[in-house]
């Protein structure tokens, strides 16, 4: 049988900080088995950080850290293409031709923006605005069919999909027009403290946070701290719309000790919130420290994250230099003479 060409997969986590469990549950988690199926991509997207104001020092070294993570988590750099945005330059140069056929208004509506306009204030910037087209640029240069992302970026998403085909109709056919991976049920984790809002890295609420590299004390503390509800109803574990903080904490047992909710549920019958939340503590923390101590392994080797690093850029440029050269013949640029 002839070579199948696989389907191909594209994401990226931003590394603006610790990397949270719901960045690890919702994504990076699900795209491990991919790798088995898929042409895949997985990217460290530093120039979306930068969207938001970042510490140059920090944002390198979350940078690596964020690469270290993708590797320790079980992305493997020979069966995928791990690699570092900015080291592709091609994602800002279609961005830019993107940016001639997204209209202004698409990019009002969009729910992130408006979120992180509100938190942060004084620092509404272009980027932040042109922050889903160059997530476009992310995927259509390297003619993703799936991008397997947490709900909350469903709608960037649409707008890469919405993007392509107008590219498509008014150029001709160039794009492929990408589709949603969501996984069921690690699509949104939520706030420890906040249990309606969905967990973030850049939380200023530390409580709200598991992030992948806390220790086994500071996951115990804060699952003990975690809302749970104020009904007296107090020895109740179960899912519930009016119970989010339980409804969290046991979709996080769930993912973490590998057992369906129900099943879930079903252990936790008659037992108190105390018993319930140090049993989430046990197994969040069998997840991370595995995860943990490999990447610590992989950050006291900085030549071998290179090696990963330029290989991932070059495999990666030579896709992206494909894409862009076409896009720029079809919207009439004169190619260079080399
Ligand atoms: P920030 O707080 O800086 O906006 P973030 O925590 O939302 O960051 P991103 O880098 O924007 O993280 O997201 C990386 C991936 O993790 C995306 O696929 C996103 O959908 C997924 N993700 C982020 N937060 C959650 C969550 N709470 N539950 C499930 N998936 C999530
Ligand atoms: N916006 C995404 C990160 C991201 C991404 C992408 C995800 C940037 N480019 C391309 C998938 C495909 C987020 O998770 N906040």
């Amino acid at each position: 049988m002839a070579d199948e060409v696989k389907k191909r997969v594209f994401s990226g986590v931003q590394p603006t900080g610790k990397v949270t469990l719901g960045n690890y549950l919702g994504a990076i988690r699900n795209w491990t088995p991919l790798q088995e199926q898929y042409d895949c991509l997985f990217c460290v997207v530093d120039l979306h950080s930068l969207t938001v104001a970042q510490v140059p020092a920090e944002l390198r070294k979350n940078t690596l850290n964020l690469v270290a993570l993708y590797i320790a988590c079980g992305l493997d750099p020979d069966k995928s293409i791990l690699f570092i945005q900015s080291h592709v330059h091609e994602h800002a140069e279609l961005a830019w031709i993107l940016d001639t056929v997204t209209y202004v208004g698409e990019l009002n509506r969009m729910t992130q923006f408006k979120d992180k306009s509100r938190k942060h204030a004084d620092n509404i910037n272009m980027g932040l605005m042109n922050y889903p087209v160059l997530m476009a640029s992310d995927i259509l240069l390297y003619r993703t069919q799936y991008v397997p992302v947490g709900k909350d970026q469903v709608q960037h998403v649409e707008l890469a999909r919405d993007i392509a085909e107008r590219f498509n109709s008014r150029y001709s056919d160039t794009f492929v027009v990408p589709e949603c991976l969501l996984s069921r049920t690690g699509s949104s984790i939520k706030s420890l403290q906040e249990p309606t809002a969905k967990m973030s890295k850049s939380d200023p609420n530390d409580n709200a946070v598991i992030s992948i590299t806390d220790d086994a004390d500071t996951v115990r503390r804060k699952l003990r701290r975690a809302v749970t509800d104020s009904d007296t109803d107090a020895h109740c574990v179960r899912r519930s719309e009016d119970k989010p903080g339980v409804s969290n904490l046991l979709n996080i047992y769930s993912l973490c000790a590998d057992v369906s909710t129900d099943e879930a549920e079903r252990l936790f019958e008659g037992k108190g919130y105390g018993y319930f939340k140090d049993a989430v503590a046990d197994a969040v923390i069998s997840v991370l420290q595995p995860i943990q101590d490999r990447q610590r392994i992989l950050l006291e080797d900085k030549g071998y994250l290179e090696t990963v690093l330029k290989r991932g850029a070059e495999r990666a440029s030579h896709i992206a230099q494909n894409t862009l050269a076409k896009v720029y013949r079809k919207v009439g640029l004169v190619p260079q003479i080399r």
